[in-house]
């Protein structure tokens, strides 16, 4: 594949061999394991002197499939698909850590991603640091000897705020710090971390690039050859494989990802302006809404403004309980980034096991009730929120 093709061209055939047969998707090989056809077949796989396949925790012809396919839309040096985006985030924070250093991250993240670092990883002697990555001069005051990895969640979930990424991979340059970027928000079509600096891009592939709410996984892209060769064998020896099925649904999802995000994100467009002129909203954030204290930076670099929305009703978190309870179209579900209109409550759902003061210093207000635009008619998406919202 020409590595200047568009990116519609890579979605559909980046990374992808045509098999024996011709088949015109890459097949599920859904075998845990691969015979050798010698002795000394299996001796040079194992020790790396012949190319091929051992075992599917290892490596697997669907799941390289895939991860060539992403590694091409990310200008990657290669992916690693795991079995769920926490599994990706598992497997960087392995990699790339150890006991005694220290990270910075979003202070927005999405929750488990936080909870697992300042609950588990601590215990073994790793430190961290949860701050607002949208100022680099806060960034720079949290910098220390030890500090070994800086994390940026932009936009992050569910504040949808964002982080500098051009201007974050100087400061990691000069610090010697990796910088990794969940570039689950964006997806590869929107945002291209690795083209702005960063060493690591990762996502929950659970939400755009499968796209259709029926599987969990996730990938890790890696600019070099280096970070990629540190990371896998976490993946590999912790045991956060992707399963061939698994990669055959995303590979399948993958194919139409640009499409979906393109009709969704008009819809989010024009819901975001409604819902900020509607009298029962108190405030709306949507990176694409001039109001968005960054518009400016989503634009540079972003190339659309997404699909997710943030707001918060005049009515608090009463209100917002009765417009999620109202909804009729929007499944009252956390995820996002598939094909159907979601609505949540990140305070009490997708980050209740952050801390009630660390969550509403990140941002993440009682009130803030979060909506995943899906690909429906824009007008009964409006119709559904003007009926609950009547009834707030
Ligand atoms: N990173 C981000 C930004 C996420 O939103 C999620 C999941 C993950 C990582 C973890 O991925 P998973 O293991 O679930 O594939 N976010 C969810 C959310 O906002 N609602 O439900 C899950």
């Amino acid at each position: 594949m020409d590595k200047k093709a568009g990116f519609n061209t890579k979605m559909v055939h980046g990374g992808i061999d045509i098999d024996q047969f011709g088949s015109a998707n890459v097949p599920i090989y859904q075998s845990s394991t691969f015979a050798f056809r010698s002795a000394k077949q299996g001796a040079d796989r194992f020790a790396g002197k012949e190319e091929g396949y051992i075992y599917t925790r290892i490596a697997n012809p669907t799941i390289k499939a895939l991860e060539n396919n992403i590694a091409a839309l990310e200008n990657g040096y290669g992916a690693i698909a795991t079995s769920s985006g926490m599994g990706a985030v598992t497997s960087i924070y392995m990699g790339i850590l150890e006991q005694g250093s220290h990270m910075i991250s979003t202070a927005s993240v999405y929750g488990p991603s936080r909870v697992i670092m300042e609950k588990y990883f601590s215990k073994f002697g790793v430190e961290s640091s949860y701050v607002d990555t949208s100022s680099i001069e806060n960034i720079i005051s949290h910098i220390k000897p030890n500090t070994k990895m800086l994390y940026l969640e932009t936009p992050s979930n569910p504040t949808m705020q964002l982080s500098d990424i051009k201007a974050c991979a100087q400061i990691a340059k000069q610090h010697n710090m990796i910088l990794v970027v969940d570039n689950t928000f964006s997806s590869p079509y929107l945002q291209s971390p690795l083209d702005l600096g960063a060493d690591i891009s990762f996502h929950s592939v659970t939400k755009f690039i499968n796209g259709h709410a029926d599987i969990v996984g996730g990938i890790i892209i890696t600019k070099t050859e280096e970070l990629y060769k540190k990371v896998r064998p976490m993946m590999v020896n912790l045991g956060f494989n992707m399963d061939p099925h698994q990669a055959y649904m995303v590979l399948r999802g993958v194919k139409t990802l640009s499409i979906r995000i393109e009709k969704a994100q008009e819809s989010a467009a024009i819901i975001a302006s409604w819902l900020e002129k509607h009298p029962k909203l108190e405030w709306v954030k949507y990176p694409g809404l001039k109001s968005h204290p960054q518009h400016e930076l989503a634009k540079q670099q972003m190339r659309g403004f997404g699909t997710m929305i943030s707001f918060g009703l005049k009515g608090g978190l009463k209100a917002g309980e009765t417009l999620m309870d109202n909804m009729k179209l929007a499944l009252l579900a956390v995820s996002l980034g598939g094909v159907e209109t979601l609505i949540q409550h990140p305070a009490s759902m997708t980050h209740s096991a952050v801390p009630r003061e660390e969550r509403i210093k990140a941002g993440i207000s009682d009130g803030l009730v979060r909506l995943a635009v899906g690909i429906e008619n824009v007008e009964d998406q409006l119709a559904d929120l003007e009926q609950a919202l009547n009834k707030c």
